[in-house]
């Protein structure tokens, strides 16, 4: 395999030097390493892509590109707010101003701006983590809401798209014969079919023109977002592998099912109420404080849909994935992906139980 200390020499200037190059984090797609150099200068993030996972890599740095530059134009020192820190992932090039290098053995690097003093949330704490997940969405939303989402490419088609993920459940129930079902698979069958009539909401939405595209972070959940280790406010949102056109309502009803499940995606017993009203309110004003301007009225009457959708989505995932042997979402134990689909459909459940006080919440909002 290539060595990272010579893959990283292709993203230094002339007058740096390396001091190390180590593995870093815990992600588990691509191979991830921290650059330190001599001096002033940053430090920086390099990776080797998962070509399996993402097989053409160098979209993915297009819309990198497409929103860096972007943002970049947007960014007017005299009214940048003094105070509020936020860092959006840039992406470092090669000495010949390149994206990204391709090593003699086929392998795809690609460096990173590093996002110092700062860490990536593990669990929420408290409603300050909550409001702290909605603004850097809604940060997110506001530096990219006028960009032509056209000018992306579609990295992972069928993401979000509930229309395909229902087929594949049908195709792949249709094949599944081998195993007895035991209650959870029959709850999470009958689950599905009661509601698949109405979960293509927002795609006929889209397709009937209410909701626009636009580009979107595609994975908003609450360990991407990165929080200031002085201060405790979100100062960036990171993992843009899945930025592409999509709706906004697909990020804030990801953002929410992540944000507010009390018992985490990998409960064993899920019981009681689930989805936590006080942290959805508190990721809801952090989040219209940035973008209240990018939604229209469209979008909030279709907002509880959402909420209620994005869980319903990732069960449905789940428990396809579990009938094809969990070859996407990896595992521990065997029905590990059937208990992920329970709990995000208890989820679901929690959030149609108290589908009034959430519209009231979603009302608040629309007037500000
Ligand atoms: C996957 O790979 P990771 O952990 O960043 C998935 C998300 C799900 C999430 C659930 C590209 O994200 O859509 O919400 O798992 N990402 C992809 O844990 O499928
Ligand atoms: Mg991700």
């Amino acid at each position: 395999m290539y060595l990272p200390t010579k893959a990283a020499e292709n993203f230094i200037g002339p007058d740096d030097v390396i001091l190390t190059v180590e593995k870093y984090g815990r992600g588990v797609i691509h191979d991830t390493y921290l650059v330190k150099l001599r001096g002033l200068a940053d430090s920086f993030i390099l990776q080797r892509m998962n070509t399996y996972v993402f097989k053409q890599p160098e979209r993915i740095m297009h819309n990198l590109r497409v929103v860096g530059e972007h943002i970049r134009n947007l960014e007017k020192p005299a009214e940048s707010n003094a105070g509020s820190r936020w860092e959006m992932l840039h992406i470092i090039p090669t000495g010949e101003q390149r994206d990204y290098f391709i090593d003699p053995e086929g392998g795809f690097w690609r460096a990173l701006s590093f996002i110092s003093g700062a860490y990536p949330l593990e669990e929420v704490a408290g409603l300050d983590n909550a409001r702290e997940i909605g603004r850097a969405l809604g940060k997110f939303h506001h530096l990219t809401c006028n960009i032509d989402p056209k000018l992306l490419h579609d990295t992972l088609p069928g993401f979000h798209n509930i229309e395909f993920y229902l087929k594949r459940y049908d195709l792949v129930l249709s094949n599944y014969a081998s195993k007895e079902p035991v209650n959870a698979d029959l709850y999470c069958r009958e689950f599905i079919a009661g509601r698949r009539q109405w979960a293509p909401v927002l795609e006929n939405g889209r397709k009937h023109g209410k909701l626009q595209m636009r580009v979107i972070h595609g994975d908003p959940k609450i360990n991407n977002i990165m929080l200031d280790e002085q201060t405790g406010r979100a100062v960036s949102i990171i993992d843009l592998d899945t930025m592409k056109p999509g709706l906004l309502l697909y990020d804030i009803g990801d953002c929410l099912r992540s944000c507010c499940n009390v018992i985490g995606e990998d409960a064993e017993n899920p019981a009681g109420d689930l989805f936590d009203l006080e942290r959805c309110s508190s990721v809801l004003s952090g989040y219209m404080t940035e973008a209240r301007k990018c939604l229209t009225g469209r979008d909030f009457a279709l907002f509880y849909d959402a909420i209620r959708l994005l869980p319903f989505e990732l069960g449905l995932r789940f428990y396809t994935d579990y009938l094809e042997d969990n070859i996407y979402f990896k595992t521990d134990y065997p029905v590990q992906n059937l208990n992920r689909a329970v709990v995000q459909f208890r989820l679901v459940e929690s959030i149609e139980q108290q589908e009034d006080r959430i519209k009231s919440l979603i009302e608040k909002y629309c007037l500000m």
